[in-house]
């Protein structure tokens, strides 16, 4: 990892803060950092249980890998990515949805060193472009379409517009790029892996400005969240773990996650769509033991579980989180799938709070959960940061072993986001309970959270003001039974300026190239914005005006 630069040295500076020195080995000495990498993890559980099934990809046909062939595609893809020229270091920005190829080039860059920055499959050009450019990314990698789009067209284009960006790798057919199959898979020639200290790759933000913020995960403390994570929810071999949100997000990814269930020796079932008609045939075909979801899909399980004919008794444990779970939805769960219910919380920042296994029913129904570790600080200050007594609302400031110290190449955004002692402010409006469960009661920070596809509002506003007729804009949440929250884009128009309709909006933003969930849910047309006390534009005022509306169709 980079060192942080000694003052009066030209070193240069470094892409992210870290922990300083004392902290690390505190972590160390605690047990938390133990010296791992993804790449050992993998070589350890290959040797210990070689056949043991570690990926099952059921579609098109049943695909399964067990660890030792997992262990060797890895290796061998690493060692034919390093005789493509990528090395310890580079960005590689992976596009995948859940297939098994996922995780095997996951693996290969961990062992490799070079960094996965973890683009997820709603993403268009706009959100891959700045990847590449942002992060001088070497390669892209892709399916060929996904979910009826064609994303070779769209690596054609960003590659044309990247120069750092040599190689265009695809699952599947690939038109004018190279297959992944392709990628000559060596046995020999892989070069010396990186330190546990070592960043392991790129997580996205969910983020509240322009640009997406990137944060730099190490081996060290991802690793810690997920045996922490494991051992709340108890993970083991016998653990059969479903991935129905998209692989590349924080939670199915490491809470516990497919990665959690790896490092378990558990077996990982990856779910093409997240639909009760799609997973509900592979929990009872694969005897699902586990999954995590987001509270819209968790209403939809929950409904479909009434009349489903599929038996879904293998199931032990749901998590749900990501969004604001309501107690009412709570409730429901348990008895409807027959199994236990835990809430978790978490960032891709780092912080995780779960329930526990032994909480009683109220506690699960009721709160967002503890944090993992006993390292882990939580601070619940007002807004002048002073500590609020338990019981009041207050912002949730959290620094530990696995939360990091800053983002990625962006120290404007670094002062902002964490105290000078370190804290990262989540944006998160809390209240503890006497146990120390914390409660989200709301949100500071600029973003909407779409069922738990959050979007940052200047990022949106910013493509729509860009249109000659509009004046101004202001993206909010609006109140949404099924989503919790939906955008509504306010819009002021030009005087004299040509009128303009909600759809050609929607289609600006669409049209753009972003993800689809980031396209306003609705548009209304306005002459002036609520205004504050010093003339800036109230986000919470317009909040409170907007009336809930009829719900919108999940995303994903
Ligand atoms: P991100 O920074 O994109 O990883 O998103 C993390 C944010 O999602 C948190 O800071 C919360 O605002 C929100 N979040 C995650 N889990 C929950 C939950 N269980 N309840 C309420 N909000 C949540
Ligand atoms: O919303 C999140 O980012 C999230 C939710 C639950 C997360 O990162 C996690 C668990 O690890």
């Amino acid at each position: 990892m980079t060192l942080t630069p000694t003052p009066g040295t030209d070193a240069p500076e470094p892409d992210a803060p870290t922990w300083p020195a004392e902290f690390a080995e505190r972590y160390r000495a605690a047990g938390h950092w133990r010296g791992e990498t993804f790449g050992s993890v993998l070589a350890e559980r290959a040797a210990a249980h070689p056949d043991r099934i570690a990926v099952v990809d059921p579609a098109p046909e049943r695909r399964t890998w067990t660890y030792r062939e997992l262990e060797e595609r890895s290796a061998r893809l690493a060692a034919g990515f390093a005789a493509r020229g990528i090395s310890k270091g580079d960005r590689v920005v992976l596009q995948l949805p859940n297939v098994g190829e996922f995780v095997e080039v996951a693996f290969a860059l961990f062992r490799l060193g070079a960094l996965p920055v973890y683009a997820l499959p709603a993403h268009r050009e706009t959100e891959i472009a700045y990847f590449c450019s942002f992060t001088e990314a070497v390669a892209y990698v892709i399916p060929d379409r996904h979910a009826g789009f064609d994303h070779r067209d769209l690596a054609s284009k960003v590659k044309a517009d990247t120069p750092t960006l040599r190689h265009v790798f695809v699952v599947g057919d690939p038109g004018e790029h190279t297959p992944l199959s392709d990628v000559p898979r060596e046995a020999d020639g892989l070069p010396e892996g990186p330190a546990p200290d070592d960043l392991a790759f790129l997580q996205l933000s969910g983020g509240t400005t322009g640009v997406p913020k990137l944060i730099p995960r190490t081996h060290d403390d991802y690793i810690y969240s997920l045996r922490g994570s494991d051992e709340i929810c108890g993970v083991d071999a016998d653990t059969r773990y479903l991935v129905v949100l998209p692989a590349a997000h924080n939670f199915p990814m490491s809470s516990p996650g497919w990665l959690g269930t790896l490092y378990a020796g558990g077996t990982v079932v990856l779910c093409p769509r997240p639909d009760a008609a799609t997973a509900f045939p592979l929990v009872a075909a694969e005897r699902v033991t586990m999954t995590g979801m987001v509270p819209p899909l968790a209403l939809l399980w929950t409904q479909a579980a009434e009349d489903t004919e599929h038996d879904l008794s293998s199931l032990r444990l749901v998590l749900v989180g990501g969004a604001k779970y309501s107690e009412a939805a709570a409730r429901r769960l348990e008895p409807a799938l027959g199994c236990r219910l835990m809430q978790v919380f978490g960032m891709a920042e780092g912080l995780v709070n779960y329930t526990r296994l032994d909480d009683d029913d109220e506690t699960v129904v009721t709160t967002q959960g503890l944090p993992i570790s006993p390292d882990d600080e939580i601070r619940v200050v007002d807004d002048a940061d002073q500590e609020v007594p338990d019981g009041a609302y207050g912002h949730l400031l959290t620094r530990g072993p696995y939360t990091i110290r800053g983002y990625w190449r962006a120290p404007e955004h670094n002062a902002r986001s964490f105290t000078s002692d370190g804290f990262y402010r989540t944006g998160d409006i809390v209240r503890r309970t006497p146990t120390g469960h914390l409660v989200v009661e709301g949100r500071a920070k600029d973003q909407i959270n779409r069922g738990g596809e959050k979007i940052a509002p200047e990022e949106i506003e910013n493509i729509i003001l860009s249109h000659p007729s509009v004046h101004d804009v202001s993206l909010v949440g609006v109140a949404d039974e099924y989503l919790g929250e939906r955008s509504l884009a306010y819009v002021i128009l030009r005087e004299g300026a040509e009128p303009l309709k909600a759809p050609a909006v929607r289609r600006l933003v669409r049209e753009r190239g972003v993800a689809a969930y980031k396209v306003p849910d609705l548009v209304e047309f306005v002459d002036a914005f609520p205004q504050t006390g010093i003339g800036k534009v109230s986000k919470k005022g317009l909040r409170s005006d907007a009336a809930p509306g009829p719900a919108a169709p999940l995303q994903h």
